[in-house]
């Protein structure tokens, strides 16, 4: 009796709210899990490479570099921070330690640290600093722990791996989260290894014992999001100029996979018929190398460049991961700055105002004819709502009636992923003297998909969905005229 007066004044309480309650679609098999979901949205974020390389001008140290290299004149982790924040940047990841072993923490368990480095007469530490900068700036936190290690002299035994797990235990056994941990696929080869001076191989397969180390990790941070070549949450994109392919399923088999060994094509496109989701993760540097290098200050990628990359990752599904490697001051140069600012700038002119919106949609197919999944809700710049199809229906037409001419450039679709990624092939067309005619075509969609197209004038715009994996669903769509400058 209690459970029915309390149901009905719970209806009651959802009318008063002028809410109904809707059963939303069947999710598909292979789901992202929410920490994933929050990790798409992020679209853009930040890697620092620094070490001993820095002052070396090297980019895989061997091992053997004197700690007291490393001394930055003038290291200011809120400059970073700040940098990143303004550029859009949701997330920084810092190589807490690179091949070369050296820590920017001082570690217990080595004298390959800055502790034994002339830098703060071994006071500092890095990675205490950039947390509190991230912090301030409100970016999550990502760290880099290389599993090759160049210096320590049990690499490639098990004691290593021990020494291993401390340093993971270090960094992640800590009061605040850590929003990512990055597990790099290069290992094992030549190195100093304690002064031993020779090449190790591992196997690749059994030695880290992956399973375990990501348990490990998982039981200090149980919401941190693991990447590696073959994720278990997220996925190298199998290059390193930051793009992913024009099909890019956010699913993979990664349990049929081995770290450091990666078929990079795969990785590249995913996998329509993966079990798991991993995502992608589109990294790339704004310099040519990973580290700074003074004789690259005139290599600093241009805006144009910056953009080009954006619509290749962020426009293809994946999350673009771009490094800024700071200089022997322990500053992001002002050349990165420079072109950093002007690509957001850029970028915000482009997406600021979306031409579709708050127009009028409508769809041959509307799940159960009900309002909840309108196709209005597409273009109604509420990301969380979305427009759905009826169970068996696998071929659907939106039209998007702008109500005047309009001129366009870039047009971008989003799928409500928490259902799973279902798109595998649309057109876009435009309504020309009375007649459609595509204008843009592709296969996946995603977290989201951006298409750039020669300028357009029209009055209506049509989607065509004509392949899903279920019933397909749209959660935003938007038209853009790009900025000027995006092709300076
Ligand atoms: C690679 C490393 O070998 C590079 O030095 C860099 O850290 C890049 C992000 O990953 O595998």
């Amino acid at each position: 009796m209690k459970f029915k007066v309390l149901a009905g004044l719970m209806i009651a309480l959802l009318v008063v709210q002028g809410k109904s309650q809707h059963a939303d679609i069947p999710p598909n098999a292979v789901v992202p899990s929410p920490a994933q979901i929050e990790y798409q949205k992020m679209e853009f974020i930040g890697f620092i490479h620094f070490t001993v390389n820095t002052f070396t001008d090297r980019e895989w140290g061997s091992g053997a570099e004197d700690e007291n290299v490393f001394n930055p004149s003038e290291l200011n982790t809120s400059q970073w921070a700040q940098a990143a924040k303004e550029a859009g940047m949701k997330e920084l990841i810092l190589t807490a330690k690179h091949h070369d072993g050296f820590c920017l923490w001082p570690s217990k368990y080595t004298k390959h640290s800055v502790k034994y480095s002339k830098w703060k007469n071994g006071n500092g530490d890095v990675v205490g600093d950039f947390v509190r900068s991230c912090q301030q700036a409100g970016l999550k936190i990502g760290l880099y722990l290389s599993p090759w290690d160049r210096n320590h002299a049990d690499y490639g035994r098990p004691a290593y791996l021990t020494y291993y797990k401390n340093q993971l235990k270090e960094l992640l056994d800590v009061p605040y989260k850590v929003s990512e941990i990055w597990f790099d696929g290069a290992n094992g080869g030549s190195g100093y290894y304690g002064g031993a001076n020779e090449t190790r191989k591992i196997d690749r397969k059994t030695y880290y014992n992956w399973p375990s180390i990501w348990k490990y990790v998982k039981a200090m941070q149980p919401e941190i999001l693991i990447f590696s070549d073959a994720g278990p949450d997220i996925r190298w994109i199998g290059n390193e100029h930051g793009t992913a392919g024009e099909t890019n399923w956010s699913m993979i088999n990664a349990d049929e996979m081995t770290i450091g060994e990666a078929d990079t094509k795969y990785l590249n496109s995913g996998d329509p018929n993966g079990r798991q989701w991993v995502v992608g993760e589109c990294d790339v540097s704004i310099r040519p190398g990973w580290f700074y290098h003074e004789s690259q200050d005139d290599k600093v990628k241009t805006p144009q460049q910056l953009i080009d990359i954006y619509y290749k990752s962020v426009g293809r599904n994946g999350t673009f991961l771009l490094n800024l490697p700071p200089d022997r001051r322990g500053l992001i140069h002002e050349n990165d700055i420079k072109s950093l600012k002007a690509f957001r700038e850029i970028l915000n002119e482009t997406f600021s105002v979306n031409l579709a919106e708050n127009k009028k949609a409508s769809a041959d197919n509307v799940r159960n004819n009900d309002d909840y999944f309108s196709a209005q809700n597409i273009i109604d710049g509420d990301t969380e709502n979305y427009w759905a199809a009826d169970d068996n229906v696998r071929h659907v037409e939106i039209v998007i009636d702008l109500g005047k001419q309009t001129n366009f450039d870039r047009i971008m679709l989003q799928e409500p992923i928490r259902f799973g990624q279902r798109i595998a092939q649309f057109s876009i067309e435009a309504m020309e003297n009375g007649k459609w005619k595509e204008i843009a075509s592709g296969t996946t969609i995603g977290y989201k998909r951006l298409l750039r197209i020669k300028p357009v004038t029209t009055e209506q715009v049509k989607i065509v969905i004509k392949k899903a994996n279920n019933l397909p669903a749209l959660s935003n769509f938007g038209l853009y005229k790009a900025s000027a400058r995006e092709a300076e």
